[in-house]
């Protein structure tokens, strides 16, 4: 370990680090230690800061990930070379993807051995790998950078559009020395790190006169909306203007799912039937099927609001783009609305609440039923009115089928409160995310998971017992991917691609540190061990069991698996 006080005048790398960090108020780091940044990682703790070490780069990296979208600032993610930087990698690149800030510090070898490529311990070119993944990489090599190094990095995750930044510190950096006071004067505080970006006023102007052109207008609030933290603007914009809205998964609670506006029972319809969208913080990818084709029936005419210039047009042409940070674009787009109020045309409100009625009907009778073993339905139901009553709860939530039933019947009350597969769709963000919940928000987290998507960072169940998380993880245990029912055509010994281990007993495992697991053959069973977990407040698992024939291949996007057109006799 380091001395601290072998000299008052010297100060190191790793000190300096240190510094940098804690002078632009960042108090967390997600790791993992090895050579060569164990010290830093001893000092990080040492100092004041708290370290939450992992079992795999992955899960830290996205427990940073989300820790950075609930709070505007980069989460840190610390890691040792080569092997360690690449299982970060991926969880930069899916920052990177969902447009969340955080920076992914990683030690590097020594650039002499790595360039001539001569065979060093973890050799790496890390520097130039991580570039396609991350909105900007960054190496420091003397120790007097340090601070305008961090600075840049925090700038550049946070700033604009966010996203995840690599900062390469070599091993030789960490032990550089300087005299302590210049290394002082060498931290750079971030000012102004996430600016206000005002839209131009034609901008606005252009928006509200197509949103008042419009009959059947249709408001679309993403992640990029929940971000942003603009909560009581985007409300009474959404109120005042008396438009139909739906939420995007990660910006459900923005506004409580049980507002009279919401659509989102009406899905299908409102995407069909609409004539003017404005898309706030919400990219017109495969999640909203690139604002074209079918789902969308006949061309819409859009606006779009987004910090990201290069973001307009890159699906369908935006007619009325309005480019700067949500908080201030919402702010001029209400004031707008109020010299001039909207009145949406009735019939298209009362078609929606039509709609909405006959679809939660549907839901209702879905829900209530009682199937032995459970389905996604009746074990979601359970868990829902659970949730109901502690509306301060994070929920963590992937899989195919656990995510899509869950995203459409678990209702959000808060902004910025559920967590998911994302923009990309990935597996494995379960744990990882849900540490990085409770270490930044301090409040219960609830992880409603596949038992495939689980596997992915099953092993952080140790790091949640570790730190006495109050997480829940709830696994919905149908003995596969997908389901459980395949078989392997070929009549081998071996069994199907998507099958499991049946019947496996996932609460065992969180037994094996500690934590409390709950076996639920029953959604009364599945209701009182989540209830029971939840009051208190300590690590759990409960293996709810489900159907295995239950649920559809891919779930919602069984469509884009593409077809064999092959078919041996
Ligand atoms: P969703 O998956 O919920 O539809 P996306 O991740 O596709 O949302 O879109 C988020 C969008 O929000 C991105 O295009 C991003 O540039 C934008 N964005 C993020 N933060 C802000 C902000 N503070 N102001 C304006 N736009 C933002
Ligand atoms: N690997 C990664 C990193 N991301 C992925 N999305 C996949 C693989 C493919 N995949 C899905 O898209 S969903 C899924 C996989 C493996 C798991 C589905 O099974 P599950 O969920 O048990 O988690 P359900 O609810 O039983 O369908």
């Amino acid at each position: 370990m380091t001395n601290d006080n072998q000299s008052t005048d010297v100060t190191d790398g790793f000190h300096l680090v240190i510094d940098a960090l804690k002078h632009n108020d960042i108090d967390t780091i997600f790791g993992l230690v090895g050579i060569p940044i164990t010290d830093l990682a001893r000092l990080a703790q040492a100092e004041g800061m708290r370290f939450i070490g992992f079992r795999h780069e992955q899960n830290a990296g996205n427990a940073a990930a989300i820790a950075g979208y609930m709070t505007q600032k980069p989460g840190i993610c610390l890691t040792v070379s080569a092997p360690g930087f690449l299982n970060g990698l991926t969880a930069l690149a899916n920052a990177t993807t969902n447009c969340f800030p955080m920076i992914l510090i990683s030690g590097s070898s020594e650039r002499e051995i790595v360039d001539l490529q001569q065979g060093d311990y973890e050799e790496m070119d890390q520097l130039n790998i991580a570039k396609p993944f991350a909105k900007a990489s960054y190496r420091i090599n003397h120790a007097a950078d340090i601070g305008i190094g961090v600075a840049r990095a925090i700038r550049a995750a946070v700033s604009g559009r966010p996203g995840g930044v690599y900062l390469d510190l070599p091993a030789k950096l960490l032990s550089q020395t300087m005299d302590s006071a210049a290394g002082k004067k060498s931290l750079v505080r971030v000012v102004d790190a996430v600016p206000r970006q005002l839209p131009a006023p034609e901008s606005v102007a252009r928006a509200l006169d197509l949103l008042k052109s419009a009959k059947r207008p249709l408001i679309i609030l993403g992640k990029g909306a929940a971000y942003a933290q603009a909560d009581a603007d985007i409300r009474a914009f959404v109120e005042h203007s008396g438009i139909p809205y739906l939420p995007m998964s990660m910006a459900k609670g923005l506004l409580p799912d049980t507002h009279a506006q919401s659509a989102s029972a009406a899905r299908s319809y409102v995407l069909a039937e609409a004539d003017v969208v404005m898309l706030v913080g919400a990219r017109l990818n495969w999640l909203l099927a690139h604002g074209k084709g079918k789902t969308w029936g006949a061309p819409k005419r859009f606006i779009q609001i987004d910090i990201s210039p290069t973001e307009i047009d890159s699906n369908v042409a935006i007619e009325a783009p309005v480019i700067g940070d949500i908080g201030s674009c919402i702010a001029a787009l209400l004031n707008g609305l109020k010299s001039s109020p909207l009145k949406p045309d009735a019939e298209w409100v009362a078609a929606i609440q039509s709609r909405k009625d006959k679809n939660s009907a549907k839901m209702a009778q879905l829900l209530d039923s009682k199937p032995s073993p459970m389905n996604f339905h009746s074990a979601l139901r359970a868990i829902r009115d659970v949730l109901k009553t502690r509306p301060d709860i994070n929920v963590v939530n992937e899989g195919a089928n656990t995510l899509d039933f869950a995203r459409s019947i678990i209702d959000m009350q808060q902004p910025r409160k559920r967590f998911d597969s994302g923009t990309w769709g990935i597996m494995g963000i379960g744990m990882g995310y849900a540490v990085g919940a409770a270490v930044t928000s301090g409040l219960p987290v609830v992880a409603i998971e596949g038992d495939s998507a689980f596997g992915f960072s099953g092993m952080e169940l140790e790091t949640i017992c570790r730190y006495r998380l109050p997480v829940t993880t709830i696994i919905f245990n149908n003995n596969g991917v997908y389901r459980g029912t395949d078989v392997n055509p070929s009549g081998g010994a071996d069994v199907a691609p998507t099958v499991f281990v049946k019947g496996a007993r996932y609460d065992k495992m969180i037994e094996a540190f500690g934590g409390i697991g709950y076996h639920a053959t029953t959604a009364s069973d599945l209701s009182s061990a989540l209830r029971e977990a939840i009051a208190a407040g300590k690590p759990a698992l409960i293996n709810a069991v489900i159907d295995e024939s239950a649920g559809t291949e891919s779930g919602r996007l069984t469509n884009l698996n593409p077809a064999t057109a092959a078919h041996k006799k």
